[in-house]
């Protein structure tokens, strides 16, 4: 009896990694059949940036030359369905996605075929279909779940890392199968179109210069910087030297945050007056807790300011702070931070060491928008009135931990040839900045005496 073997997936501009994928697929049996993703299932699993429509995709399969059969993936659970029905014996997929298809295992064999490392840093620039490759400053927490959420964007490849800490780039880049841990940043630069600056935030701009310098587009993680100074002096440098600069606030990018404004600004509510956001996250020890950098307002400040800049604009009257500094710590652990501006007030609240209901509330002169915890991971949000029975509910797709959405983005303007993205303009980024910085500057805390 033939073996036969199955994979799937978007097979998006085909390149080297697709195609190796397909022959080792095709070895492990006898006959192979390629499932390639609908343009809905897609959408539904969080899979961005795709840039060829089903029929380009499904011939860039058949040109391989390596399937013997080519469906379409439309739903979820079709797997399942497929491998019965089609009485398949092997289901193979790159190692990228070890472990998540384990639940196939009683129905047949489960093969995940190690995913080919640095494929568009080995290939000529011209046959890289506008793959734009991608490495990562900085191999801590947020910088590893960077990559997995890469992994969704298409077209994008991120294949190497830097740390200051050869050790930890190794480590980093066996854990995430990247191609190499570098051990300078100029190496680094070399390999790449664009960096992901993930580093603490004391060293953001420093890596940001060197990055702009070595012409390349930089996605830096939020606080891009701490004055307003060097957050404009940044973007002048971007801007001269024609590369993205992006800060990497995700819920500016999210699809149910973007929903959320439209919404607020729409009218529905009526003339926005007030609005009140709260992030408090339990940090106990660590760089958080660490003067001159850390605090509730340079780790958390720029998502509660977010929504202020969007609704409100870049130029508040008035920012007044009060935080809470317990006897001992060496940064506030709870900050109040309230805007004035000429048409409403902003209510900003943080928190590293106080836990609080993370809710977002815009109240207008009609009604009020609610969006629960977690608001800045917006995928749900009412629009609420007076007569408590009209209520009127959104939902919207996040997916994963949402950073795909930064990266997709990011990915669009390089390839647009914009500079900038009007999900998070450069003066709103800037503005973000003075704010924290008018907020940390006003650090008259109250504390335990
Ligand atoms: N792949 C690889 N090496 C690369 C890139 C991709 O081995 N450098 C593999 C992936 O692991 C996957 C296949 O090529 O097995 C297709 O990759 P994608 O087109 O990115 O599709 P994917 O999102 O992985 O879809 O139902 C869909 C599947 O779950 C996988």
């Amino acid at each position: 009896m033939a073996t036969k073997v199955i994979t799937y997936g978007t097979f998006d501009m085909f390149h080297e990694g697709h195609r190796r994928l397909l022959e080792r697929a095709r070895e492990l049996g006898d006959h192979l059949t390629v499932a390639v993703t609908s343009e809905d299932y897609d959408a539904t699993r969080g899979k961005l940036n795709v840039q060829e429509g089903l029929m380009q995709r499904i011939e860039g399969v058949r040109r391989s030359g390596l399937a013997d059969d080519i469906i379409v993936e439309e739903y979820e659970g079709q797997k399942l369905h497929d491998i019965q029905s089609r009485e398949i014996d092997i289901f193979a997929i790159g190692s990228d996605w070890q472990g998540r298809f384990d639940y196939l295992s009683p129905y047949c064999q489960v093969v995940y075929l190690d995913r080919t490392k640095g494929i568009s840093s080995t290939e000529l620039r011209a046959e890289r279909h506008g793959t734009i490759r991608m490495g990562v400053i900085g191999s801590g927490r947020i910088a590893a779940r960077f990559v997995p959420e890469s992994r969704f964007v298409s077209g994008v490849s991120v294949d190497v890392v830097y740390s200051p800490t050869l050790e930890h780039a190794q480590q980093f880049a066996a854990a995430h199968e990247l191609d190499r841990a570098c051990g300078s940043v100029e190496e680094l630069f070399a390999a790449v179109d664009a960096v992901y600056i993930a580093s603490p935030h004391g060293t953001h701009a420093d890596y940001v210069r060197a990055a702009i310098a070595a012409g390349k587009h930089v996605l830096c993680e939020k606080p891009l910087a701490l004055t307003a100074d060097e957050a404009s002096e940044l973007f002048a440098l971007a801007a001269e030297a024609k590369v993205v600069l992006a800060e990497a606030i995700k819920t500016a990018y999210a699809p149910g945050f973007r929903r959320m404004l439209a919404v607020a600004q729409g009218g529905s509510i009526g003339q926005v007056v007030s609005v009140e956001a709260t992030f408090t996250k339990l940090l106990r020890a660590g760089r958080e807790q660490q003067a001159p950098d850390g605090g509730a307002i340079s780790e958390l400040g720029s998502y509660v300011l977010l929504p202020m800049v969007k609704l409100f604009g870049t130029e508040p009257a008035a920012v007044r702070t009060t935080v809470f500094q317990p006897q001992g710590a060496e940064v506030e652990q709870f900050a109040s931070i309230e805007l004035r501006y000429p048409h409403g007030v902003g209510t900003a609240r943080v928190g590293i060491g106080v836990k609080a209901e993370g809710e977002l509330v815009i109240a207008g002169t009609e009604g009020y928008l609610y969006v629960p915890a977690p608001w800045w991971l917006t995928d749900y949000f009412e629009l609420r009135f007076e007569d408590p029975g009209k209520r009127e509910r959104y939902y919207v797709k996040f997916a994963g931990d949402g950073l795909r959405y930064e990266i997709g983005e990011f990915a669009a303007v390089i390839r647009s040839g914009a500079l900038t993205s009007y999900m998070l303009r450069p003066e709103e980024s800037i503005a973000l900045a003075k704010m924290v910085e008018t907020a940390r500057s006003q650090h008259d805390s109250f504390g335990v005496e």
